[in-house]
């Protein structure tokens, strides 16, 4: 069964479960992040970086998976707080004036704007010390699985993974890059993350190579397609105020809608939607519940227009750390 023939029922149910699993999440977060105290400006940017209205989309997924590779979501909680709180520093400082300079994010004033620079940089700085922290002392994770997803999400981080991204991005980004380049970039500073999710996630479900290798592949194909999907909101037709972000701050740079112009993007985006619920259907199978959330995530932009014209955006994995 394609994606296409998803019945609308099964969607109705993906979005009550995503409800409740989102629910659960938002309580374990604000536990995490602990009460609100306005004069720790330090504690209030971590707040807000790590608690402002973002989709959730990565402990989402990982919960997901954890459901379809029969688990237990709750077990994936602690995981899926360290997770986002990886995202929420990288996001700090990919706003900052010495990179992205972004003044809105998720529809408010980002954190060195409202903070300054300094608590910007020791918030994120905290956040990923609080992320090792909840992953160390994950309840009811053995301790060798601990031990693996603490070092997953170590070299995730590092060169091998968003900050070598994100450095490829502001040093190379300006230049004439192929598409092959600019996929690698994307992978280590997007990618990564969902390949983190895949691998807690199949950590905790002590999952086969027959699992996780296929699921490996959906995270490159979809961290790829989320990076296009990211960069279109970028793009002229985007208003700021429906994306709670600056438009406008790629111009000049080396992406890949820059470089392939929108439609050729949207083809690849559709394209490696439809590679990511190839290797979600060989990984979980057609019922898996984490196809329909792959499918809404990209239902506004990926529309299915026709195959791509030039040679897919590489899925090559190269970058990747493992497998
Ligand atoms: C040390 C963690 C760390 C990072 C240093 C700054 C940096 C290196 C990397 C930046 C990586 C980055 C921001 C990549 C872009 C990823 C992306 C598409 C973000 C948007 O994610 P959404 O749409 O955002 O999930 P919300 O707001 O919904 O959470």
């Amino acid at each position: 069964m394609g994606a296409q023939v998803i019945q609308s029922g099964a969607m109705t149910g993906l979005q009550q479960e995503l409800g409740l699993l989102k629910a659960t999440f938002e309580e374990r977060l604000r536990q995490v992040m602990g009460e609100a105290d306005p004069a720790d400006l330090l504690q209030s940017a971590m707040r807000e970086a790590a608690l402002g209205a973002g989709k959730r989309m990565r402990p989402l997924l990982m919960m997901l998976l954890a459901r379809d590779l029969g688990c237990h979501p709750a077990g994936m909680l602690d995981a899926a707080c360290a997770v986002e709180l990886v995202h929420a520093a990288s996001l700090i400082l990919d706003d900052m004036p010495c990179m992205d300079d972004a003044m809105l994010r998720r529809g408010r004033p980002t954190i060195h704007v409202r903070f300054g620079e300094d608590v910007a940089i020791l918030a994120a700085i905290s956040l990923l010390s609080r992320a090792f922290g909840l992953v160390a002392s994950a309840p009811g994770v053995p301790a060798d699985a601990r031990a693996r997803m603490s070092s997953t999400l170590a070299n995730a981080i590092g060169t091998k993974g968003l900050a070598m991204g994100q450095y490829q991005d502001l040093r190379a980004g300006r230049d004439q890059r192929s598409t092959d380049d600019i996929a690698v970039t994307n992978e280590l500073k997007t990618g990564m993350l969902f390949d983190v999710a895949v691998n807690m996630a199949t950590v905790i479900a002590e999952s086969g190579d027959s699992v996780v290798l296929p699921l490996k592949r959906f995270a490159r194909a979809a961290g790829q397609a989320f990076q296009i999907r990211d960069d279109l909101q970028d793009g002229p037709g985007n208003d700021s105020a429906v994306t709670g972000k600056d438009v406008g701050l790629d111009a000049g740079k080396a992406t890949i809608v820059l470089t392939l112009g929108v439609e050729e993007a949207q083809r690849q985006l559709a394209f490696l939607v439809q590679e990511s619920d190839r290797h979600l259907v060989g990984a979980l199978g057609e019922q898996a519940a984490t196809r329909l959330f792959i499918r809404a995530l990209f239902a506004d932009k990926a529309a299915p227009v026709s195959a791509p014209r030039v040679a897919p955006v590489a899925v090559r994995g190269a970058a990747f750390v493992t497998g």
